[in-house]
This record gives C-alpha cells, sequence and structure tokens, in this order.
C-alpha cells in the first residue's frame, strides 16, 4: 500500500549508457541499423533523441522489447560532427519496459564508446538479423517524459451518495489520531476503501479525511479547500460552513455536537471530509454514513447528535440532518 506519495508532476530525463565522448565511428555501409536497449526509470514516452554522429543522413527508429518498429522518423540531414537532439514526441506510445532506439545510418558515420565499461545494450541489424554488440556503447540517448496521471475529473461523483456507492472503494483514509483511525477502520469496514498506513498522511488517490483540522493537518488543508473552518474559542469549538455557525460547548461533551460531511473536489481527486467538533460528532458522522449509505444527494451537510437516552454514547437515531447542500 502507498501512503505519503508526493504530488504527481511530470519528470523529464535523458537516459545514456555512454560516457559521452567517441572512441571510434561505425563504418558506412548498406542498410546498418544501430540500436540501443533502454530502461525507462518510470513509465514514459519518448520525447526526444540524441545521437553523436557526423554529417550524413541518418534516420531514427523506436522499437519495442522485442525489436518490432513501433514509429521511424526521417531521413534527418545532420550538418557537423557531434550530438544532435532530435524531437520525437509519441505521446501515444507509452513504455513500462525495455524499448529500443534505433539509427539508421545512409551516409555518415555513428560514434561509439569504448572508454566505459560495456552496457551489454548495443545491438547491430546487418543483412536483416539484429546481433549484439558486445564492446561497444553506441553514442545514442533517449529524453524521456514521465507519463502525466490524468484523470478524467468529469466522470466523478459530485454527491456523497454518489461517493459512497462509487468511489470510495478506491479511497485512502486519512486520519490524525488514534481515535480517528478506529473510526475510519470501521467506515472501511462497512464502505470499502483502504486505510493510510500513517497517521495525517497525504496520498493521490480519492481521500476520506475523517476527524477534523484540530489533529490533522491534512483535514485542515481540505477544510480550508471546502470553506470549513473548525474554530476554537476558549473552550469552545465552533464550526464555520457557508456563513452559518454551529457551537459546540465544552459544558456538553459526550452530549452534544455537531459535524460535517463535505465532499470536494481538489487536485484531480474527490475528497469527503466527514469530522465533528469533538470525537463524538465525527462517530456522529460516521454512523449516519454507514447507515444511511448511498442516496444521499447533497454535496455537503452539517448534522446534529444529541445524547437523548443519556448514555453517552453516539446512536444512529441521535443523530439527524441540520444543513444539506
Ligand atoms: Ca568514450
Ligand atoms: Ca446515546
Amino acid at each position: 500500500m502507498e501512503a505519503c506519495s508526493p504530488s504527481f508532476t511530470q519528470i523529464t530525463r535523458e537516459i545514456s549508457y555512454d560516457d559521452g565522448t567517441p572512441e571510434g565511428y561505425v563504418p558506412t555501409g548498406f542498410n546498418r541499423v544501430f540500436a540501443v536497449r533502454f530502461t525507462p526509470v518510470f513509465e514514459c514516452y519518448v520525447s526526444g533523441v540524441k545521437m553523436y554522429v557526423k554529417t550524413g543522413l541518418y534516420g531514427i527508429q523506436i522499437l519495442d522489447k522485442n525489436l518490432k518498429v513501433l514509429a521511424a522518423s526521417g531521413p534527418v540531414q545532420v550538418r557537423g560532427t557531434g550530438w544532435h537532439a532530435h524531437d520525437f514526441t509519441m505521446g501515444n506510445l507509452t513504455f513500462k519496459e525495455d524499448f529500443y532506439v534505433a539509427v539508421e545510418v545512409y551516409s555518415g558515420k555513428l560514434g561509439y564508446d569504448e572508454s566505459s565499461e560495456s552496457q551489454n545494450r548495443s545491438y547491430v541489424n546487418s543483412f536483416g538479423g539484429w546481433k549484439p554488440s558486445t564492446d561497444v556503447n553506441y553514442m545514442i540517448r533517449v529524453i524521456i517524459t514521465s507519463v502525466e496521471k490524468k484523470r478524467d475529473v468529469s466522470k466523478f461523483s459530485s454527491t456523497v451518495g454518489g461517493f459512497l456507492s462509487r468511489e470510495i472503494k478506491n479511497s485512502t483514509y486519512v486520519y490524525g489520531s488514534i481515535v480517528d483511525l478506529q473510526l475510519a477502520d470501521k467506515m472501511k469496514q462497512g464502505l470499502g476503501g483502504r486505510l493510510s498506513t500513517r497517521y495525517d498522511c497525504e496520498v493521490d488517490d480519492h481521500m476520506v479525511v475523517v476527524g477534523g483540522p484540530i489533529a490533522s493537518l491534512v483535514a485542515q488543508k481540505y477544510c480550508g479547500q471546502a470553506g470549513i473552518a473548525f474554530r476554537k474559542e476558549g473552550e469552545n469549538i465552533i464550526l464555520s460552513i457557508s456563513g452559518m455557525e454551529f457551537v459546540f460547548k465544552s459544558g456538553e461533551w459526550a452530549r452534544k455536537d455537531y459535524s460535517i460531511i463535505s465532499l470536494t473536489l481538489a487536485e484531480e481527486k474527490l475528497v469527503l471530509i466527514v469530522a465533528g467538533c469533538t470525537r463524538y460528532g465525527t462517530k456522529a458522522a460516521v454512523l449516519y454514513l454507514l447507515s444511511t449509505k448511498a442516496g444521499l444527494n447533497q454535496k455537503k451537510m452539517v448534522l446534529s447528535w444529541e445524547d437523548l437516552n443519556n448514555n453517552r454514547e453516539v446512536e444512529f437515531k441521535e443523530v439527524s440532518v441540520i444543513y444539506g447542500g
């Protein structure tokens, strides 16, 4: 299970297996194709190819791990000796496993590196068959760009009920205290999903944030984005949302509480906040979701709990919705 993965950003990297200086050049011949096998360090597409060549005419090919040609470009006219970079954007071809970049020499010469240890990644195709070139590293490099994790946010649920019947199964529960962890576990057992492995830990998945911002920085961040605030005033805690305020009075500990259930879209994921002013309110919201499940067509709701039977326990029948929007 993944936890605390950083927010995703696109990365571009050059992969090279030579030391940058040529010790020689492959001889010009008929239909000679030279290839280097690349191992991507992350799922990527190819965005550019570099080759160390002399003046001449060259073709470039991208091949899969079985040396089947997937794409080709050229011929390209190159002038002068040195590294020549070519844009080679193929956003539709992505690689997780080894692939090859081949340079076809129509005229001119491709450099090879002998002064660094052979990486056993160089191959030559002569007269129709690929053979390893064990002693050299052909001077071909590739520029890769990580595959961006674009999600289609238009297909996400827009109501709490939709989220409970769909995305919650692929969500991670985030919590800031042991009490909230126990409630998150209860929700998980009833509604699906997985628990974060660590306290107060941001994830890239859809999230269910259990508990309020007083115990959790993650809750603080997403409450802020959803326009929800829990603030302390003396011993009291004030929940404010959509211009309304609900006051938990410290004298009503384990007797009364208010809580929020709120679904928001943030950074290409859904975040369901389930939080009370105290642990009792959080439990009230969890019980409400477990009992009501699908059918909730709101985005945000304020719940009120009152310990009607005076047992200092939260029961579903003691929970009521006082605002929904
Ligand atoms: Ca060298
Ligand atoms: Ca009770």
